[in-house]
């Protein structure tokens, strides 16, 4: 048995010799080490020995499998470096090449025509209002002088949770609860961007739409202010040949009340198919603020005026960039969406 023994790890010496990968190490780990391995095999063997043979063998069995073993250890921590080298070689990583680079992500068209419409009203003054999109009656109605039988507040129109609860048809609850927290204090000078809601679906309408809205109210706002607001507006959001032009129009919020358009942005004003010949294009519509308006957010309207405007953030960005259907800005076509 101790030839047997001897004989084995002079076999696997010499193999260990011829070992070109650690696959093949592991292989010969198991065949000789391993537990239906030959070391094992000749062990079990021992029970026809002597007493006074069995420690002997034993002893050789522990040398062996020791030596084995660290003959394999060494093997192994050659093979992994010798692999390594070689991996380097083949590789040939250049770390000073440049990376790949991650395409990056943009904003949505209207979240960019959003933040512009923001962007100028925060240079002339005035502050980023917000409000709930789940509004109670009052505020997006009642407060805004819209009386109970006003067609805007019909099923047909409006979004309704329950009798006094809706989905806000317009921003203007927002400046309803900004002038009630404010009042008396002057001056309030606000825009309140935000998503609205309207039981409207077609190739114009969306039942979910942005606006923006503002509001001015301080001692002595006129209707000439207005103008000059919106007119740098215009020119700073499709160019300093804007053109503006107020037509009379009526809002139960306010009184005067007007529709503004602007100068085509196609043809400039000569008449083209965009402007239906007109030259013109409807882009908002304002007013001077309703005193009973005023009066119920808390405002003496005998000794404030305001002036407010809403404007649909959908219709402007079309008008930009020259987008002929609303639902583009909807589907969330990347190839749409790149262009901007
Ligand atoms: C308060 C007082 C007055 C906001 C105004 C308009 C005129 C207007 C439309 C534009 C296109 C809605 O999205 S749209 O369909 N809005 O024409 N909005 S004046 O007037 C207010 C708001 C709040 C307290």
């Amino acid at each position: 048995m101790l030839d047997k023994l001897q004989e084995m790890q002079s076999r696997a010496i010499a193999e260990l010799q011829s070992v070109k990968n650690l696959e093949e190490l592991e292989a010969l780990r198991i065949r000789y080490l391993g537990k239906k391995g030959e070391l094992t095999a000749i062990l079990r063997g021992m029970g026809s020995l002597s007493p006074e043979q069995r420690p002997l063998v034993g002893q050789m069995a522990n040398r062996v499998r020791e030596e084995l073993e660290d003959k394999l250890a060494v093997q192994s921590r050659l093979l992994k470096k010798q692999e390594q080298e070689q991996r380097l070689v083949q590789e040939k990583i250049d770390v000073t090449l440049p990376g790949t680079a991650l395409p990056s992500g943009r904003l949505h068209p209207l979240s960019q025509v959003t933040r512009q419409i923001e962007d100028i009203f925060l240079g002339l003054g005035f502050a980023i209002a917000e409000g709930p999109e789940v509004e109670l009656d009052y505020y997006n109605f009642e407060a805004l002088n819209l009386p109970k039988d006003h067609p805007a507040r019909d099923m047909q129109d409006t979004f309704f949770f329950g009798p006094e609860v809706l989905l806000r048809t317009h921003t203007s609850p927002v400046q309803v609860r900004t002038m009630e927290s404010m009042a008396p204090r002057l001056p309030v000078k606000i825009i309140a961007p935000g998503k609205v809601y309207r039981r409207d679906d077609d190739a114009t309408h969306s039942p979910m739409f942005h606006q923006v809205e503002g509001l001015l109210v301080d001692t002595r706002v006129t209707f000439a202010e207005l103008r000059g607001v919106l007119q740098v507006f215009a020119e700073e959001m499709f160019g300093p040949h804007t053109k503006t032009r107020f037509r009379p129009s009526f809002f139960p919020f306010t009184e005067p009340s007007a529709e503004v358009d602007i100068s085509c942005v196609m043809c400039g004003g000569s008449g083209c198919r965009v402007c239906s010949h007109t030259g013109w294009l409807e882009i908002l519509g304002c007013g001077m603020v309703h005193p009973r308006v005023l009066e119920m957010s808390g405002y003496d309207a005998a000794k404030v005026t305001g002036f407010a405007f809403g404007m649909g953030v959908e219709r402007i960005a079309m008008l930009k960039y020259g987008i002929d259907d609303l639902r583009l800005l909807f589907e969330n076509d990347l190839r749409f969406l790149r262009q901007f």
